[in-house]
């Protein structure tokens, strides 16, 4: 299929070229490489080429989907919450969204040793894995259409201005922890971060981490159209305005609905609560916790629809709107219209 078609130009026998492929290093700390037509940090592709040649999914599998800071964080908790609720009910104080960051708890496909680490291959059944690869490089075993068929697939997305923000300060505190953790050790000075202007005409251009942002949605966005039973599209802002309902919608395409009884104990309504940003974020392991390259608090900012309003001139939000207008032509889909913070 395409997906494997795309990937295998740029393969050379079971082994990624990665020194083959286009370069972009205006985006410290990451080097990012062209790929299938997008963009990933070179320190990743090992992690994409593994999970194309030995990755052994399982019928049970869930997939979460994103572009990055679209969600990915907040979607791998619910997820999570929702799918170990009988084994980890939310209320418990032993949750291991209490005591975990929710990325140590749901592992990203393509990431160092997921595969071939075994780390993938040593969770229970049924396994939750996250991706922010787009749906046309998905490992063909993931995403064939017909044969074995597609697995389960929930993808997150959101409005790409707030999604460019959120990136953008994110990589200054990769960059600012990159330095105080190697200083200058290397006798190089450590990058300069981005400044908003650069990283936005990056973004425009579909240079940024798994970009461009809208060709990464329309992937999935069709394929949610053509498999509605097998891929299940949420928006972020619809989230924030209605977590109850797409927390239900989220449990029936997982096929473990709520209950009745947990209907009437309000579990629907304790997995928001544990899952919210203002608990995530007050939980001590997100407040002094870290991942190898940043800390965990890192990981919640805001969390609102429209932040991009205080960093963005209306001339550049004009302008990224009409260009992802314009690539999403055809597809059937626009993004809503994003509320103010
Ligand atoms: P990732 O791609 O690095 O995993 P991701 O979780 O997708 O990041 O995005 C982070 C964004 O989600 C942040 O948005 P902001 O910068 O605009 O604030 C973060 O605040 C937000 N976020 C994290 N957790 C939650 C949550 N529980 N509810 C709502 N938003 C959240």
């Amino acid at each position: 299929m395409a997906a494997s078609a795309v990937y295998d130009d740029d393969m050379a026998g079971s082994e990624l070229v990665t020194s083959s492929l286009p370069l972009e290093t205006r985006f410290p700390p990451f080097q990012l490489r062209q790929l299938g037509g997008f963009w990933f940090p070179e320190a990743i592709l090992p992690g994409v080429a593994a999970a194309h040649a030995r990755f052994e999914p399982r019928p049970s599998d869930v997939f979460l989907a994103s572009f990055p800071k679209s969600g990915t964080t907040w979607l791998k908790a619910l997820a999570f919450a929702v799918i170990y609720r009988a084994d980890h009910p939310p209320r418990s104080p032993g949750h291991p969204l209490r005591h975990r960051n929710p990325h140590d708890c749901v592992k990203f496909l393509e990431e160092p040793f997921a595969v071939d680490g075994g780390v993938l291959a040593a969770l229970p059944s049924p396994r939750v894995i996250a991706t922010h690869l787009p749906y046309s490089l998905l490992p063909g075993r993931v995403a064939a259409e017909g044969g074995s068929g597609v697995r389960r697939i929930v993808y997150i997305c959101r409005d790409p201005k707030d999604a460019l923000v959120s990136t953008w300060l994110f990589a200054k505190k990769v960059v600012a922890a990159a330095a105080a953790r190697d200083g200058d050790e290397d006798g190089k000075p450590p990058p300069a971060p981005t400044t908003f202007e650069e990283a936005f005409e990056l973004f425009c251009d579909g240079r940024c981490m798994a970009g461009p942002q809208w060709r990464h949605v329309a992937g999935y966005w069709e394929a949610s159209r053509r498999l509605p039973d097998k891929v299940l599209f949420l928006r972020y802002e619809e989230m924030l305005q209605d977590p109850v309902g797409n927390v239900r919608k989220l449990a029936e395409f997982m096929g473990c609905a709520f209950s009745g009884e947990e209907e009437a104990a309000g579990v629907v309504e304790d997995i928001v609560e544990l899952c919210s940003i203002d608990a995530l974020k007050n939980m001590d392991v997100n407040k002094n916790g870290a991942q190898e390259y940043v800390k965990n608090e890192s990981f919640f900012r805001k969390g609102v629809a429209g932040d991009w309003s205080n960093h963005m001139t209306p001339a550049m939000a004009e302008r990224l709107d009409k260009i992802v207008d314009d690539a999403l032509q055809g597809t059937g889909f626009t993004f809503a219209p994003a509320q103010s913070a």
